[in-house]
């Protein structure tokens, strides 16, 4: 099965991974450097079904990505909670206010200028996916902003004129820009890839990811990461190939024994699929409701809290 990959993973960092003290504070048990290989063919797609996973808010972020906004304010509203704690934990320190996280993500919610000014969290995914900043120098030798850059409609673009070319990437890590982010990007470099050709095409993806919650980011990383590339496949109209996601920092935290425990001793339940119900026209269009997942019954999930 192919989540047994996922799995192993898991337990040769819980077992053989290396003890540290992480910039959270709770302590990682960490590995340098993994793979994992998943086809994407048939609507197959990496969703974990050892414990529940929630592919829908994981799918609602991927869409708040190409919408390039970088507020948590849309994901508030759709009842998608992930992104809280950082602008909370900022609120709290800079603002001195001891407010719950349900009660800052409720004036969030209802207060637009208290989101504009404490709901940000910087140069994140989304600006640098679809709005990547340029400068333009001038002749007296200072410069000024110029035109963003989208670098998700420049890749489907060179993967329809040019799809043998190996420079079809999409990058978050902005250098410039790193300090100002709540959290520099996890998931940062996605690069496609075209096998065959003609009608034969096949579109893969590979994903390098900098830094890896196991236990929690990763199912959702994986999910995302499919999900993007069956998007792109569709609007390329290509067949999707494989997803080869590898990671850098891969770590497990100390205090999700609990699940890890639980979930080693789980097995793999059948094959979800994913079907897309339409084909919108383009890459930015998609909607929530043009995903439908089938066959897939998976094993209760697993609460863990997120290091922050
Ligand atoms: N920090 C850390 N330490 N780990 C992360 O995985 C992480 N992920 C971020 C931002 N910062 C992070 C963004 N993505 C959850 C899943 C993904 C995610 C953030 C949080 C999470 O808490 N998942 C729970 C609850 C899901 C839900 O409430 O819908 C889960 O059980 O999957
Ligand atoms: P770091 O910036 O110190 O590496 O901390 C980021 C933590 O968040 C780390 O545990 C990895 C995790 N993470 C994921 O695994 N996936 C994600 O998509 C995000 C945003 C974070």
């Amino acid at each position: 099965h192919p989540e047994q990959q996922y799995l192993d993973l898991m337990r040769a960092i819980w077992e053989t991974g290396s003890e540290r003290i992480d910039r959270t504070g709770i302590g990682t048990r960490s590995v340098c450097g993994a793979m994992l290989r998943y086809d994407l063919a048939e609507g197959a797609m990496p969703l974990l079904t050892t414990k529940r996973v929630y592919w829908k808010t994981a799918t609602r972020e991927l869409l708040w990505f190409l919408t390039g906004s970088t507020n948590i304010r849309p994901l508030v509203q759709q009842g998608v909670k992930i992104w809280n704690e950082w602008p909370h934990a900022n609120y709290v320190r800079e603002a001195g206010e001891d407010i719950s996280i349900d009660d800052f993500a409720a004036r969030i919610a209802e207060d637009e200028a208290f989101a504009a000014r404490w709901g940000d969290l910087g140069p994140v995914y989304g600006k640098q996916w679809v709005d990547w900043p340029t400068y333009r120098y001038r002749p007296d030798g200072l410069y000024e902003q110029g035109e963003g850059i989208n670098q998700v409609a420049a890749v489907i673009e060179s993967l329809r004129s040019s799809p043998g070319s190996r420079r079809h990437i999409i990058e978050g890590w902005n250098v410039a820009e790193l300090d100002r982010m709540a959290l520099p990007p996890c998931h940062k470099t996605y690069q496609f890839h075209v096998a065959g050709e003609g009608k034969d095409a096949r579109l893969n993806c590979l994903l390098y990811q900098r830094s890896c919650d196991v236990a929690l980011g990763l199912p959702f990383n994986l999910w995302s990461a499919a999900l993007l590339t069956r998007m792109v496949a569709q609007q390329v109209d290509m067949a999707p190939g494989e997803l080869v996601w590898m990671g850098g920092d891969v770590h497990l935290y100390r205090n999700h024994a609990h699940l890890i425990e639980e979930q080693l001793a789980r097995a793999p339940q059948g094959h979800p699929r994913l079907e897309i119900t339409r084909r919108p026209e383009t890459i930015f269009d998609y909607r929530i409701d043009d995903f439908v997942v089938h066959d897939y019954a998976p094993l209760p999930p697993i609460k863990a809290p997120v290091a922050v």
